[in-house]
């Protein structure tokens, strides 16, 4: 092992104990596209030694090529943030149909509470959706233990697990005692076309194949070890699984619990046998009714919380209401508004497009942060690519150009196919790709277009305008976003043109490149009050109970964009690089 020495206690998050004890299975290959929560996973397996990781350019080629390896003979896994599981749906479903070779773990990273995702879905339905069964830890430890089990399983029943995180174990920290990598040889591949091959006729076979595995895996489930009975107090006995666990411990520490580590196929006969040895049952889960409607399917008698409850994460104080049939008191929700970082090269291009007053469809990535106030100049935001073909409607319909707007990681996620789309069917109006040359919103991963690898490594970069000219874009430009003059110009002209265009605002992200010019002078007498510095919303400046405008030193970056947007020279830019740009 490289990464930690084995035998010693460390402190690891539910993302690193998780990778850790996959490593320690035995664990060849290992595909994700980042995603908070679930990015650490891949980040830890990349510096395991006899592990080949990738980030790979989305979750569906991530699924897929982490399947492969699996068919081929190496224990592989899949890792991706909840709404990622949606990408690779497509192979998710049929690979439940042709079964695996090696262990396949397929992990589901999922967001109650909305901390940093578009949507708030319960993947525990994916398993059942998919026929596959589901495994949900408790805490960082049992991450570590349960991947073991995961992987063994998938093996035993020739399936892929579905093995669940939430964003509170996937980011807490525990200590465990790690172990060695186990030497676990490679499987060999067999050439087998009914069951890799999912033509009508095989696909057919093998849908019985999967529902004769259901029945065996439903004994599993009666039998196996994480699904575990704790009889105390009778009077209530949780039946709960995954974080709601540990909060309902903490609260009621001497009641009884049916605790589910494997959610999916439910363990019927043992949930009646608990029910019936308790005098009031609870079915206590975070999100969705998933174990409720198996609870009640299976004739149990529970009580179970109100509607409200299932937006929002639980908190461990919320259980003796849930417990009193109450509805969840109103979330006084965040306090601190998001905002870009000073110097962000994104928030030129947002001033440019509110001053030019252009329907804007969005994407997902830090620039999202556009449609917030006072730039209020991003006006969809639905999923990763969205950006550009959702723009391809709305401009239909609206019957003019507008302006779509999307990260160089989500072009090359999912924005290519859209491009070419609005290349085939004549469409019109303005891409705008925000090159910072990273995955900035979920800490800074490489991608194609950066040409490096999760490891570091130099690769084949891929050239975006290259790539939009070879998909048959008539107007390719590349601007830098950081000089606001040539950007809105450059954008007006295309607003205003008769083809599609494509524009790559290429300026780096600020957390990457960490240089920083002089801070802009800011001259009292000449500011007249006019406020459009406050409009690019940059947290270096301040207004003054004088009225006036204060710049901080410790936040601003240089970038010299206040001083562009000064209609009176107020702010004058020292920043070496935009001296002369007024
Ligand atoms: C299907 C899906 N996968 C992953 C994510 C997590 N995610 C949100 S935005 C984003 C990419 C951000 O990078 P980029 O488009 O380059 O924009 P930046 O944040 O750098 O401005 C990712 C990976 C997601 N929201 N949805």
């Amino acid at each position: 092992m490289d990464k930690l020495l084995s035998n010693r206690v460390v402190f690891l998050s539910g993302d690193e104990a998780l990778a850790q004890g996959a490593y320690e299975e035995g664990l060849r290959f290992a595909a994700s596209y980042p995603g908070t929560p679930a990015s650490e996973i891949l980040e830890y397996l990349s510096c395991c030694k006899g592990v080949d990781a990738q980030w790979s350019v989305n979750e569906k080629v991530a699924f897929e090529v982490a399947l492969g390896a699996s068919i081929a003979g190496w224990r592989a896994l899949y890792a991706s943030k909840h709404v990622g599981i949606n990408v690779a749906m497509d192979p998710l479903m049929t690979s439940a149909y042709t079964g695996v070779n090696a262990g396949f773990v397929v992990v589901t990273a999922d967001d109650p509470g909305i901390h940093s995702s578009q949507n708030e879905q319960d993947n525990r339905f994916i398993a059942k959706f998919a026929k596959i069964p589901l495994i949900e830890p408790s805490s960082p430890a049992e991450a570590r233990e349960f991947v073991k089990v995961a992987l063994s399983l998938s093996e035993e029943f020739d399936t892929p697990v579905l093995f669940r995180l939430t964003t509170r174990i996937a980011h807490t920290k525990e200590n465990m005692v790690i172990g060695a990598r186990k030497d676990i040889p490679s499987r060999e591949f067999r050439v087998d076309t009914e069951k890799y091959v999912m033509v009508p006729r095989n696909a057919y076979q093998r849908h019985i194949v999967l529902e004769e595995k259901l029945v065996r895996l439903q004994r599993y489930s009666e039998n196996t070890l994480l699904n575990r009975m704790e009889l105390k107090n009778k009077k209530i006995g949780f039946i709960t699984g995954g974080v709601s666990y540990l909060y309902a411990r903490e609260m009621y520490p001497d009641a009884s619990f049916l605790k589910l580590g494997l959610g999916f196929p439910f363990p019927e006969r043992k949930a009646k046998a608990f029910a019936a040895r308790v005098k009031e049952v609870v079915v206590l889960e975070e999100l969705e009714p998933f174990l409720e409607e198996q609870a009640r399917t299976a004739g149990i008698r529970c009580k179970t919380k109100k509607a409200s409850y299932r937006i929002g994460e639980l908190r461990p104080e919320y259980i003796p209401d849930i417990l009193g049939g109450k509805d969840k008191k109103e979330d006084p929700g965040r306090l601190r508004k998001p905002v870009m970082c000073p110097g962000c090269p994104h928030r030129a291009v947002f001033t440019v497009l509110k001053k030019l007053k252009t329907v804007v469809s969005g994407d997902i990535g830090c620039y999202t942060l556009g449609a917030l106030p006072p730039m209020n100049s991003l006006h969809t935001c639905v999923c990763m690519g969205g950006g550009i073909t959702i723009m391809d409607g709305m401009s239909r319909a609206l019957g003019r150009n507008i302006a779509g707007v999307i990260g160089d990681s989500t072009f090359v996620h999912s924005g290519i196919t859209g491009l070419i789309n609005m290349v085939y069917n004549k469409a019109k109006g303005v891409v705008i790709i925000l090159d910072n040359g990273t995955t900035a919103m979920t800490g800074n991963q490489p991608h194609p277009a950066t040409g490096r690898t999760v490891k570091k490594e130099e690769t084949a970069r891929l050239r975006l305008e290259e790539l939009c000219k070879a998909c048959g874009v008539a107007a390719v430009d590349v601007i830098d976003p950081r000089n606001i003059k040539v950007l809105e110009s450059g954008v007006k002209k295309r607003l205003e043109g008769d083809v599609l265009s494509v524009i790559i605002a290429r300026a780096p992200c600020k957390l990457i490149d960490r240089t920083r010019t002089d801070v802009p002078s800011y001259q009292a007498q000449k500011c007249k009050k006019c406020y459009l510095c406050l409009e690019i919303d940059c947290p270096a400046l301040i207004k003054e109970e004088s009225g006036l405008i204060e710049i901080n030193p410790l936040y601003c970056t240089g970038c010299g964009l206040c001083a562009q947007v000064c209609p009176f020279k107020a702010i004058g830019c020292g920043g070496k690089v935009f001296k002369n740009l007024r």
